[in-house]
């Protein structure tokens, strides 16, 4: 299996998040990325190569333009108010304020963050950039005929939207290959997100659209972030009415409950018709997570990869969250191994 992977990730390395009330070192770090690359070279999983020069093309396919510029802007606008420290957003807009763009900085993060968890810093732009084409190559790979491919992508991208960003993610990398596939012919794509949290901001992207499956397993958000989205009644408008699919899970959910739901998803994913599949792979379900409340093993994620590949789509499996720093290697690759083990 080829990894497409950029050492340009280590370019954002947030010093801080809100968290519990305190202001805690950043469970989002680069040695997440680092440690996932070498878990890959250790099993000898495939070559790893870089991402294609692609810039901000695949990123606007899928974004809108003011929210592109105001990433790229956001860093030098900030140090020029208050210097060189980590860009966080202290405000943001309740119902029966007015949408308007601010021409503050710090009036700007509130109109485009959802979180107090996500710093911009002075390479966030970069990283996020090359996060985005390494996302979009592996969608290349796909389109060229390769039956599985892993994009290790850093920073994540799940909880970024249209035109706003949080939960550690600034550009959506999936929904970037997902388009991505789209654009080199693919019909209906789908993207399966099994990360821990929501993907809020996946969604957001394709919720109106008919072209690209939504379906999802995570914590309850009556319960766990993103809070406000993720909903088992949420299931597409317009177009993309019944291209939605929300499975909320309970806290303490054990592999074997997540498998069955899984099983549903995957259904979901066969009957779309769907030609290609991107999978939002986060390893955050493990139950020795920080943040998190599942308890899937490290065992579990091979059995994982073995389901996915049960589809026999052609597969981008594309890196997401993971914060049990010191397993997300195995947790990660043994996903991959699963599905290698299984074509
Ligand atoms: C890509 C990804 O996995 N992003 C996750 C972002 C989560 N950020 C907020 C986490 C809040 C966790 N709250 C746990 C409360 C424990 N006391
Ligand atoms: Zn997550």
């Amino acid at each position: 299996m080829i990894t497409v992977y950029s050492d340009d990730h280590v370019l954002h390395d947030g010093k801080a998040e809100l968290h519990d009330g305190k202001l805690v070192e950043s469970f989002e770090m680069p040695r997440r990325a680092a440690l996932v690359l070498a878990r890959v070279r250790e099993v000898g999983l495939g070559p790893v190569v870089p991402p294609d020069a692609l810039g901000l093309d695949p990123v606007r396919r899928v974004h809108a333009d003011d929210f592109v510029d105001f990433l790229g802007e956001a860093w030098d606008a900030w140090v020029a108010e208050h210097g060189e420290y980590d860009a966080l957003p202290f405000t943001w807009l309740a119902p029966g304020m007015r949408r308007i763009r601010p021409e503050h900085i710090d009036g700007q993060l509130g109109y485009y963050a959802f979180d107090a968890g996500t710093p911009i810093t002075a390479g966030t732009f970069r990283a996020a950039t090359a996060s985005a084409a390494v996302a979009a190559t592996g969608a290349r790979l796909i389109a060229e005929g390769e039956r599985v491919a892993f994009a290790l992508c850093r920073p994540p991208g799940h909880h970024a939207g249209r035109a706003f960003y949080g939960g550690y993610c600034f550009f959506n990398n999936a929904a970037v290959a997902a388009q991505a596939l789209r654009d080199r012919g693919a019909a209906r794509v789908a993207v399966l997100d099994i990360d821990y949290h929501h993907g809020n901001g996946t969604q957001d992207i394709f919720y109106d659209r008919g072209d690209v499956l939504f379906v999802s397993l995570h914590a309850d958000p009556l319960h766990e972030y993103p809070y406000f989205l993720g909903h088992a009644d949420e299931t597409g408008m317009g177009a993309g009415e019944g291209a939605t699919a929300n499975y909320p899970l309970p806290f303490g959910t054990g592999f074997a409950a997540w498998a069955e739901e899984l099983d549903h998803a995957l259904r979901r994913v066969a009957d779309f018709g769907a030609e290609a599949l991107v999978v939002s792979l986060g390893v955050d379900t493990f139950k020795g997570d920080p943040i998190s409340r599942f308890t899937l093993d490290s065992p579990d994620f091979v059995a994982i990869g073995q389901k996915l590949a049960g589809l026999r789509l052609p597969t981008l499996i594309v890196m997401e969250g993971g914060y049990a720093v010191e397993a997300i290697g195995l947790n990660a690759v043994n996903v991959l191994q699963g599905f290698e083990a299984t074509l």
